[in-house]
């Protein structure tokens, strides 16, 4: 890489240096000594030549777009947006028979924080979990073709905001709930919320095979908002913390009322416990769902006092400790699980609220951090020597310190007001170091003005000197909460789809193309090739589908173009249907022909020379 860069760089450097962009970053951070990049510009640290490819991708939570970002690091390069919870024209998500039903009534979503499955603590590069806070919803994406495969509705809960988190190995994943509602959602009065309000957290299991989420049991936890949540590793793999705030079971204007205590608590809970519960049939069935109460259940969840609000809660890569940011309290606290443990042991306890115990504040605690005017601590990233990474929303800054000891050891000033920061591999047993970016809810004036609301931005921060130095900027649409880092050739995307040949609405052939009629259903078994569709190729008239009025019509085509990138689309006019077929792919359409009239159908992606050529007719007769 060191080769080509310097080879482009003469070429390369009068144009960046004359761009105001580059101009700007070099004067944010400190002129550092990073190793092995202090003869590189930070131009030519973050430029990627042609040939040469990201050294990790970025997969952005999009937030209320319901879609997630892919971006390549360290170019911060947006390379692809996937579609998760909303639909999307450009890829026919939520129009194709299979994404449609995913999608169900739903046609916007609020994606949270995305999770890797995880192998021993580690990234394994298979599948991408991500939360719905605005529908409830969890889904899993398969990191071999970059699409949704699963979403299931969370049943009894109300944004599970706070996670996905995923286990050491997947076993589970957490959705804790940011809303307290009523089991069922029937209607309560507000006036019975301490009553009748549930704050039910979820397990979410993930079969392979068939690509399916379910939802293996969920605890109906008091009626308090959960927020951040981490998975243990190593010796607290069995374990798992949230942070919860309103305790006070405040109902009106949480502001102010969900911050009236002193303290709220993490909740730590021990998965193995919840699942052996589980087992032994210690359960309620309740709307169809396996529920622990914890006041009847007892044993498994524990509470930890935490300086009130907390916002994050993250779990060092050795497992050995969990680290809570209060938004209100400027403060990290560093919590000992080994303490805890301990405390547990003994049942060395202060009481309890609604049943579940409370922990001593100071058996688990290990120390308060309080870097000196850093305000607004959200959450904590870590890199390969271990060392924190804290956001500060109000100050706007990352502060890197040391869990061990507490000591402040660099800070960073971003633009503007960082929510998350994702590092390298920087929430697993072993993160990587080198790179940090810092998820920034305000822009400001980092880009060129779109009017009164600005994107959100992403600033990628060098780690690898011994000052943190930020690098690169890249606008980003509204908007990131969370993301994962993962080193790139941890990931095995699919050139082409393979042939399915179990799949009963594939067609490999032209010959075998063909249109079927039962009854008012009309079958079209379709292939889309370069540069022509065939619907059935004995038919006078190849690309052109007949219907009546009022037919069923269920269009499955297959792009018989085996050949990398080569992506055909299908629309018809005026139709409102668009959909889309990668190489090797099969995908169907299903729709009633409710209106009788001619319509023009095209192939809607750039495939070729005679793209403009690659056309047909949708004919409906009128009744
Ligand atoms: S939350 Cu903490 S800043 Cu959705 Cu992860 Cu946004
Ligand atoms: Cu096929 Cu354009």
């Amino acid at each position: 890489m060191k080769k080509l860069v310097s080879a482009v760089s003469g070429v390369l450097a009068g144009f960046l240096a004359a761009t105001v962009f580059f101009a700007d970053f070099t004067n944010i951070g400190s002129q550092s000594s990073a190793e092995d990049s202090t003869n590189k510009s930070n131009a030519e640290k973050v430029y990627v030549p042609f040939g040469k490819l990201d050294e990790y991708y970025l997969f952005a939570s999009g937030g209320h777009s319901g879609q997630m970002f892919i971006y390549g690091v360290p170019s911060m390069r947006h390379i692809r947006t996937v579609p998760v919870f909303s639909p999307d024209s450009a890829t026919g998500y939520g129009f194709d028979k299979h994404s449609k039903e995913l999608m169900g009534d739903y046609t916007w979503g609020d994606l949270h924080h995305p999770a890797f499955s995880e192998t021993n603590g580690d990234y394994d590069g298979k599948w991408l979990f991500a939360t719905d806070v605005g529908n409830s919803r969890a889904a899993v994406m398969d990191l071999k073709t970059f699409t949704t495969k699963d979403i299931i509705n969370v049943p009894n809960t109300s944004g599970p905001h706070c996670a996905a988190f995923v286990t050491e190995n997947t076993e589970y994943m957490f959705l804790p709930t940011r809303f307290a509602v009523p089991i069922g959602r029937e209607y309560a009065s507000l006036d019975d919320y301490s009553q009748k309000y549930r704050g039910v957290m979820s397990a979410v299991t993930f079969d392979e095979k068939t690509e399916k989420l379910n939802i293996a049991y969920q605890v109906a936890l008091p009626p308090w908002s959960y927020d951040l949540s981490d998975a243990g590793k190593k010796m607290s793999k069995d374990w798992a913390v949230m942070t919860t705030y309103n305790t006070e079971e405040a109902t009106t204007n949480l502001e102010i009322n969900a911050s009236q205590a002193d303290r709220d608590y993490i909740i730590l809970f021990n998965w193995k416990e919840l699942e052996k519960m589980v087992a032994d049939g210690k359960y309620e069935n309740i709307t169809g769902q396996k529920m622990i109460f914890p006041e009847k259940q007892k044993g498994g969840i524990y509470l930890v006092p935490v300086a009130k609000s907390p916002h994050g809660v993250d779990v060092t890569p050795d497992g050995t400790r969990f680290i809570a940011s209060g938004k209100l309290a400027p403060s990290m606290t560093v919590f000992s699980f080994e303490k805890a443990f301990e405390a547990i042991k003994n049942k060395d306890f202060a009481g309890d609220r609604n049943g579940i115990p409370i922990l001593k504040y100071e058996s688990v605690m290990e120390r308060e951090v309080n870097p000196e005017n850093a305000l607004g601590p959200l959450h904590t990233q870590f890199d390969d020597k271990g060392m924190a990474y804290t956001t500060m929303f109000i100050s706007s800054e990352i502060v890197k310190w040391d869990p061990n000891t507490g000591e402040t050891l660099d800070r960073v000033p971003v633009q503007y007001s960082p929510g998350h920061s994702v590092a390298a591999e920087g929430d697993t047993v072993s993160p990587d170091g080198k790179y940090i970016i810092a998820l920034n809810k305000i822009a400001k004036d980092s880009y060129l003005s779109v009017g009164p609301s600005h994107p959100e931005s992403m600033q990628l921060i060098d780690l690898s000197g011994d000052k943190m130095e930020v690098i690169q900027s890249a606008p980003v649409n509204p908007e990131p909460h969370y993301a994962q880092m993962i080193k790139a050739d941890k990931l095995n995307p699919l050139k082409i789809y393979p042939k399915e040949e179990n799949r009963p609405d594939s067609v490999w052939k032209q010959e075998d193309t063909r249109i079927e009629r039962k009854g008012n259903e009309v079958h079209v078994y379709g292939v889309a090739l370069r540069s022509k569709f065939i619907f059935d190729a004995k038919a006078e008239r190849p690309d052109v589908i007949e219907v009546n009025e009022g037919d069923k019509v269920f269009i499955h085509l297959t792009n018989i173009d085996l050949d990398q990138d080569i992506t055909h689309g299908f629309a018809i006019n005026s139709y409102n249907l668009n959909m889309e077929v990668q190489p090797g792919q099969t995908n169907t359409l299903e729709f009633v022909a409710d209106k009788a009239g001619t319509y023009p159908l095209y192939c809607t992606n750039f495939c070729s020379a005679l793209h403009q050529e690659m056309t047909g007719y949708f004919l409906v007769k009128p009744k």
